[in-house]
């Protein structure tokens, strides 16, 4: 279980009754207290409004208004911590926001040809939103090239995808000089990196107490009770971290597990089995409402804040779809950047480690009342899922996974609005979590006991051989087969793996006294806040160069057009037939299925520069079907009327495939073709 202060994620406490509002059944619970409900209601009504306006106070982006990282901290809030404390390098620490701050600045002054760092928001607690870009030559050319967006940080508690965003942001730079295969990406592509959207959220990692949440700051009722962030967590045992408490009471939905008494499991009833502990996350019940730190400081997470599939009231989601700054300006720079073909997110939504499912294509909009009929589609396009099969077996083989594992998705999020309303290629990982470790470690003890052994003993793939953690695994459950039941065996395998890896990430049960429970035995343990979402700052360096090593290999199957060939045929006095050839040397199709499907992505078409009267067949401009990839090939024939000409330029354009330029030379005295050498993109 994550210790994640989003009240959805809590075990239930009390359940409201079926059908009322909170409100009410808080009125109810205090069994005809009349005045109080009377000051409740009075509180709530004077305390709506306030919500809403504190929304209209969100600061939207300054649009146009161009915010450069600082070069030195002094521009930066004073009260922020400076990481890693002890001068080592980011393979072994985590970025504060400052120390992000001035290391993006310093990359951006080394690399002023390749590297951009500008900010496109300014969160509440008045941070900036960075966005690095990449890229050779002019800025006009630059946003016509074929682009991967990179969104990390989306989550507050996303710490380990942005030290992986900066990873890579340092390799494609440092590589650019002496890897020909950098180098041709960052001269013919655009790479935009936002290494943390929630700039301040990521800010409870350096704080006292150490607090992990997904939510940013603005003050929201969570729990919709009326009163805003009036229940937040305490560190009643002052160890400087937020974790986990567990009660022991009747009326807990909890019994010790088993097999590890530290950690619980949910009574099962329909085995008779009766609850003996409540699970709560630190702190005191300062509403007196019978729930533990149900609505904590901030509110809304960035990743359920987007359009497709948006869950209205959800207590994370926000006021309304992108209702935050930071949000907004990534909606509004993703819909100002057309070239952007790729976008890959880092957060809780997964969709790289298992392959997710489709739907039939939709049927092509036809003439009036096309869209009458027509409904969201729920999956992804059965045409697009072999894209999003190749990628994830990238991306498992990059982080060292031999299966696939379990994927995750979430109404609002950021990727599912990329791919289902504007048709990209949207990947979604979450770059660590324990399961993830526990399958890494498996496979570096099958790698080392595979190296010490005789070398024509090849690794079978297929039949894994038994490493020394499923041995054990075995033998504790053939041990207690009897009495060890399967419910908690995740939790007990990741339990295993932080013992053996990372001892400090899980806090020992130590009995205190609560305010709020006089008389009963209280403990406050378990898991650190941040260790169960990012590595221990020991592996970051190893994690994030696997990152890397994905990031690379995604961006280089963006789609990319060129001009194949070029022929002009006389046919008779000034009378041309022209043959245009347009291939696609990237991976990717110009336009995915469902970018059809949205008519976000437009068609690849030709421009001729030629008066539209010339044309006896074809037309100026053609649209083009899909291009597919791996040199994919589109034709187009037109016959011309082109007296006193003897060459015609052309451009072919495509949204998400860059452009290119060619020449039609046109052979006055000769009825043979000549091809005319096309002349690519300036460089
Ligand atoms: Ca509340
Ligand atoms: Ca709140
Ligand atoms: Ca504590
Ligand atoms: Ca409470």
């Amino acid at each position: 279980m994550r210790l994640i202060v989003s009240h959805r994620k809590f075990p239930p406490l009390a359940d409201w009754p079926a059908g009322s509002t909170p409100l009410f059944a808080f009125a109810r619970k205090q069994g005809g207290r009349l005045v109080g409900w009377f000051l409740l209601v009075a509180a709530s009504l004077f305390l709506m409004p306030v919500a809403v306006a504190t929304n209209q106070l969100n600061p939207q982006p300054r649009r146009g208004a161009v915010v450069k990282p600082p070069a030195k901290s002094a521009a930066l809030p004073a009260d922020e911590y400076l990481a890693p404390p002890d001068n080592c390098c980011e393979a072994t620490s985590y970025y504060s926001n400052r120390y992000l701050s001035e290391h993006l600045a310093l990359v951006a002054r080394e690399h002023p040809d390749l590297v951009r760092v500008v900010s496109i928001a300014q969160s509440l607690g008045k941070r900036e939103v960075w966005l690095v870009e990449m890229g050779q030559g002019a800025e006009a050319d630059r946003k016509t090239r074929p682009a991967m967006l990179l969104v990390a940080g989306i989550e507050g508690a996303d710490l380990i995808g942005c030290s992986a965003a900066v990873a890579w942001v340092k390799r494609l730079v440092e590589q650019y000089k002496t890897c020909s295969d950098i180098a041709e990406l960052l001269d013919t592509k655009t790479i935009y990196v936002i290494p943390r959207l929630n700039a301040d959220t990521a800010e409870g990692f350096f704080a006292q107490p150490k607090l992990e949440t997904s939510l940013n700051n603005k003050p929201v009722d969570n729990d919709q009770d009326g009163l805003i962030d009036e229940d937040g967590p305490e560190d009643l045992n002052g160890d400087g971290l937020i974790t986990w408490m567990r009660v022991e009471d009747r009326e807990g939905d909890y019994v010790l597990d088993p097999a590890d008494d530290r950690l619980l499991v949910k009574a099962d009833h329909l085995k008779g089995e009766v609850g003996k502990w409540r699970y709560l996350t630190e702190g005191i019940d300062n509403d007196r409402d019978e729930q533990w730190n149900e609505d904590g400081p901030g509110g809304v997470n960035f990743n359920r804040n987007f359009p497709y599939n948006y869950e209205f009231f959800a207590p994370d989601a926000g006021l309304h779809q992108v209702s935050e700054a930071e949000t907004r300006a990534l909606a509004e720079f993703v819909v100002g950047h057309t070239n952007i073909g790729i976008v890959v997110t880092y957060g809780a939504a997964d969709n790289l480690l298992k392959t997710p499912g489709s739907a039939p294509s939709a049927p092509a909009p036809s003439g009036e009342g096309r869209s009458r009929g027509r409904k969201p589609t729920p999956a992804i396009d059965q045409n697009d899922l072999p894209y999003y099969r190749v990628m994830g077996e990238k991306y498992r083989e990059s982080l060292g996974l031999k299966k696939e594992m379990e994927g995750a998705s979430y109404p609002g999020t950021f990727s599912d609005w990329i791919y289902f309303h504007r048709g990209r290629l949207s990947l979604a990982a979450c770059p660590w979590s324990p399961a993830v470790a526990i399958e890494l470690a498996k496979a570096n003890q099958k790698k080392e006991k595979a190296e010490p052994g005789d070398s024509t003993d090849a690794p079978d793939q297929d039949k894994e051989p038994k490493s020394a953690t499923e041995e054990g695994d075995k033998e504790v459950s053939q041990k207690s087969k009897t009495d060890q039941d399967k419910r908690n065996e995740q939790q007990r395998k990741e339990l295993k793996w932080f013992d053996e890896y990372a001892p400090e990430a899980f806090i020992r049960w130590q009995p205190i006294e609560h305010p709020d429970f006089p008389g009963q035995r209280v403990e406050v343990g378990g898991y650190c806040p941040f260790s169960q979402s990012n590595p221990p700052p020991g592996m970051i360096g190893d994690i994030a160069a696997r990152h890397v090593d994905f990031l690379t290999k995604v961006a280089q199957q963006l789609p990319r057009i060129s001009i194949r060939k070029v022929e002009a045929k006389r046919l008779g006095e000034d009378v041309y037939e022209i043959t245009i050839q347009v291939e696609n040397t990237g991976f990717l199709p110009t336009s995915l299925a469902h970018g059809q499907t949205t008519r976000e992505v437009y068609p690849t078409r030709i421009i001729i520069e030629m008066d539209n009267k010339c044309f006896l067949s074809g037309s100026r401009i053609t649209n083009l079907p899909t291009i597919q990839g791996s040199s994919g090939m589109a034709e187009s024939r037109y016959v011309v009327h082109a007296p006193n000409r003897d060459r015609i330029n052309f451009k072919v354009v495509s949204m998400l495939a860059g452009q290119a330029e060619g020449i039609i030379e046109l052979a006055k005295n000769r009825s043979s073709s000549l091809v005319a050498r096309p002349s690519q993109e300036p460089k």
